[in-house]
């Protein structure tokens, strides 16, 4: 399929190493992903759903050791161990190869050697990156064309140039104590063993799109960001793009589908989904920053998906989709916790377990039929408000970034920061609480920088510092914002109502950025002044209101001292404007 001698030479490599018993290319046709789907059924590495119910839908299963990412076994393989920062785990490149050698050796014998390339981002886009993975698994090569580019198309673009990323995947045999997710940015290379779980092992996905990407990004002056992006359309038909980081169960892929509600939708205002995972932002040259989603499809958590929370997400995954870690029924139908409907009588749990409704574990738990963590993976193209400009190679222009997280007291529901640097350390001291979906203290506070905690390939103060200097050079910057769903009252209900209401919030944002919303400033930034967050129809107390939009200077002040705790890990490599604004928000309150 190509005479590219540096592809060549590195398959023959990795083909000595893992001595597969054969070599597929995969061309992205259909009949070939048939053919697979096939093979999968036969092993019974896949199963089939009830095709009447779920057109064209698979289901697989993972082994139960191996439903999550790793990130304890995620490493940063620099020459320099600074380079990958206190956040990141890391490994000298020459032990990182030698120890996953050692697994990979001679995996794949009995199996096939599938070699899938791919572009994350449209092929001829500036924004785009082209990588090879090779893997050993069938449920990944049909992953991958769903989730991006990918095919002969990709060879033929990629020519005889040698600059993609190398990605080796094998599932060898899954024991944890011999898994590795190991990323060489000097190398442009991954190496994925022992897993066969999605964000583990869809190396075009959170490894190059993410971690690897933030490293070119930092080289190439752009940024790749863990983002969702949408476009929302007011009722004179101009659409306003923006672009949200949220830490994970947080609710992204709900926001980037957003139905808005009655009052919003007679008036005319419309979402357009973008994408709901992970944003490549560059300057473009009229001085505004464009993005793009590099992906091609949807990797979304089932559990919660219904038709309160996100109806789009329901109409997207009816067809072509891959069911994984889900409950499966004995006539091929799935079903997951807070799904839709009512559980079926019995079925197969994500575990392989017989399951039925009321199952509890011995301290009378109620025993899940679904992983917490079980998935869909959807082609972007059937959610019924994809944009037509998803796929622009040009990207999108971006009025507004916003940052998020959970937290039950402190931020407000929304509120606008005051320069580029200040929004950049509302996003550098972004935090979110510990859920029922995170290993860790239910309610605890985890800091998680611009939702790239797990997700930045380098040292994270060189992050921040990129973030400042890459401001400096937009002329026309977007609005930075930080919003919070999830403030608490004393009674410990949720205050906002969330899912479609927040288009009240990003309503509010997107008047900002135009000069047409009043606001009221306060230490932390712009706050909606009384009237100017449109509240109509929604059964909201003053007391409520009030509790929204509070800024309680006492939890600020505690606040204010997690940042420099949280800051201290970075030493002298803490750019000097994260100081300099940590100081001033000390002023802003010391004065107010
Ligand atoms: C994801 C994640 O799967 O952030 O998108 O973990
Ligand atoms: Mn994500």
């Amino acid at each position: 399929m190509t005479s590219n001698r540096t592809l060549l030479q590195w398959i023959a490599e990795a083909q000595e190493l893992c001595q597969p018993d054969r070599i597929v290319w995969i061309d992205g046709s259909r009949e070939q992903q048939r053919q697979l789907e096939e093979e999968g059924f036969s092993t019974g590495e896949l199963s089939r759903l009830d095709q009447s119910k779920w057109p064209g839908c698979i289901y697989h299963r993972t082994a139960v050791n191996d439903v999550a990412r790793t990130e304890d076994l995620t490493y940063i393989c620099t020459s320099k161990k600074e380079d990958a920062g206190p956040t990141n785990n890391w490994m000298a490149p020459a032990d990182a190869y030698r120890r996953a050698s050692e697994y990979f050796r001679g995996s794949m014998k009995g199996r096939t050697m599938y070699v899938i390339p791919f572009s994350m981002g449209p092929p001829g886009s500036p924004f785009s990156k082209i990588g090879i993975e090779l893997t050993d698994s069938i449920y990944v090569v049909l992953n991958m064309l769903i989730m991006t580019h990918s095919g002969k198309e990709i060879l033929e673009e990629l020519g005889d140039s040698d600059d993609f990323t190398r990605g080796l995947h094998g599932k060898a045999d899954r024991d944890p104590s011999r898994r590795l997710i190991l990323h060489f940015p000097e190398d442009n290379t991954i190496w994925s063993v022992g897993s066969g779980y999605g964000g583990n092992v869809l190396l075009g996905k959170k490894c190059l799109a993410l971690r690897l990407a933030s490293w070119f990004a930092h080289k190439e002056g752009w940024l790749a960001e863990h983002m969702l992006i949408m476009g929302i359309e007011d009722p004179r038909g101009r659409i306003d793009y923006i672009a949200a980081a949220f830490p994970s169960a947080c609710g992204k892929t709900n926001l980037a589908m957003l139905i808005p509600p009655e009052h919003f939708r007679s008036q005319g205002y419309r979402v357009w989904t973008v994408g709901d995972d992970i944003a490549w932002i560059r300057l473009g040259e009229d001085g505004r920053l464009w993005a793009l989603n590099p992906e091609t499809g949807f990797f979304g958590v089932a559990p919660g998906t219904n038709s309160r929370s996100n109806p789009n997400a329901l109409a997207t995954i009816r067809r072509n989709t891959i069911f994984t870690n889900v409950l499966l029924t004995e006539d091929g139908d799935v079903w997951w916790e807070d799904g839709e409907g009512e559980p079926p009588a019995s079925g197969i749990a994500w575990d392989g377990r017989p399951w039925r409704p009321g199952l509890t574990d011995a301290s009378g738990k109620p025993i899940p039929g679904a992983n917490p963590n079980s998935r869909f993976t959807a082609p972007v193209v059937q959610c019924p408000t994809i944009s037509p400009e998803w796929d622009n190679p040009r990207g999108v222009p971006l009025s507004a970034i916003i940052f998020g997280g959970r937290r039950s007291r402190l931020a407000p529901l929304v509120y606008e920061t005051f320069s580029w640097q200040h929004g950049v350390y509302t996003g550098a001291t972004m935090a979110s609480e510990i859920t029922a979906a995170q290993y860790g203290d239910q309610g605890a506070v985890r800091r998680d920088p611009m939702a790239m905690l797990p997700f930045c390939g380098y040292n994270m103060a060189d992050y921040f510092a990129h973030w400042l200097d890459f401001g400096k050079k937009i002329a026309k910057p977007p609005g930075i914002f930080h919003v919070n769903w999830f403030k608490k009252d004393e009674a410990g209900r949720f205050i906002w109502p969330g899912f479609g209401e927040n288009i009240r919030a990003l309503n509010w944002i997107i008047q900002r950025t135009r000069g047409e919303a009043g606001a009221k400033r306060t230490p932390i930034g712009f706050v909606p002044s009384t009237g100017e967050l449109d509240l109509t129809g929604l059964d909201l107390s003053e007391k409520a209101v009030a509790e929204l939009f509070a800024v309680d200077p006492q939890d600020w002040q505690e606040e204010l001292d997690d940042h420099k705790r949280f800051f201290e890990q970075f030493g002298e490599r803490l750019p000097q404007g994260l100081r300099d604004e940590h100081q001033a928000f000390r002023e802003r309150f010391a004065r107010s």
